[in-house]
């Protein structure tokens, strides 16, 4: 079953991210969510409406949590999802992750679909359009990118790490959270990207492209397909307190499975957990 599961979210994925693709730096921007540099575009409208139709045809009983189903904003996100986590089967759909990168034509705009059993996520798929990868994981059986099976780098030390990680939306507490972990972080890793897309940088911890990632404040559908990515590769995920990771998660560090305490460690320090 998990096959087929897997097989409705890539097809549903690819024909997303044909839009995604299609429109890139060209889509009209219909409207800001909580502030200018929240913004919310028609093709994220449509790319959730392709997706919401390919996994009702397949699955009409499932439930559905799709970013723009849902009210702008934190406290609303995580309401939504707290109502959503009673369904049995739940998909939970970002159907442009990277908007701002979508809206300025950068690379770096993914399609991300997981599907949660009783809360667990057993599924998870994230399509990068623009390169024509795609990455999909089940539980206990693997996470693989184009077909090919994946799995997580081999850095033990933070020292020669490259690391991720995303500016926040939320231009208050959340950003000064991120900037005091960067300012410590980046004297101790060999370098830090920051591109845009919490899925595309799940992906890359996944297939050992990057060492680590850490975010504060994201959405249950920017992490959920992701994190089931980098486990299925052998990575480790918890909250940025080295809690284990659950869909309710927002502050997220993501690595190798090596890395991961120290990277904890220095961001504890720095007081950069977010909690
Ligand atoms: P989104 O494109 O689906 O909104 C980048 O740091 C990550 O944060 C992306 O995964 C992005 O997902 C998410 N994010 C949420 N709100 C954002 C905002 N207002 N501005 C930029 N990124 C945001
Ligand atoms: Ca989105």
């Amino acid at each position: 079953m998990y096959d087929r599961f897997a097989a409705v979210a890539e097809a549903a994925a690819r024909e997303a991210g044909n839009l995604i693709r299609e429109r890139i730096g060209q889509a009209r921007e219909v409207g800001e969510k909580t502030s200018k540099v929240d913004l919310v575009t028609e093709v994220d409208k449509q790319s959730e409406s392709v997706i919401r139709t390919e996994l009702l045809a397949a699955f009409p009983e499932h439930k559905i949590l799709g970013e723009e189903g849902v009210a702008p904003g934190s406290q609303a996100s995580a309401e939504a999802l707290s109502k959503a986590l009673s369904a049995e089967y739940l998909w939970i759909v970002d159907p442009i992750d990277g908007t701002t990168n979508f809206v300025h034509g950068y690379p770096g705009c993914t399609v991300s679909i997981a599907l949660a059993h009783r809360g667990e996520v057993i599924v998870g798929v994230i399509y990068d359009p623009l390169r024509d990868e795609m990455f999909t994981a089940r539980r206990n059986a693997g996470a693989y990118r184009n077909g090919q099976r994946i799995s997580v780098s081999k850095e033990y030390d933070l020292q020669v790490s490259l690391l991720a990680t995303g500016f926040p939306g939320d231009r208050g507490w959340a950003r000064d959270v991120n900037m005091r972990g960067i300012a410590a972080l980046s004297p101790l890793c060999r370098n830090i990207r920051a591109a845009g897309s919490a899925a595309l940088h799940l992906a890359y911890v996944a297939c050992g492209r990057l060492s680590g990632f850490w975010e504060i404040d994201l959405n249950a559908w920017d992490l959920a397909a992701g994190s089931l990515l980098v486990q299925e590769a052998g990575g480790e995920v918890t909250d940025t307190e080295g809690d284990p990771y659950t869909l309710e998660v927002r502050h997220i560090v993501a690595t190798n499975g090596h890395i991961h305490d120290d990277l904890i460690r220095v961001l504890k320090q720095a007081d950069g957990t977010g909690f």
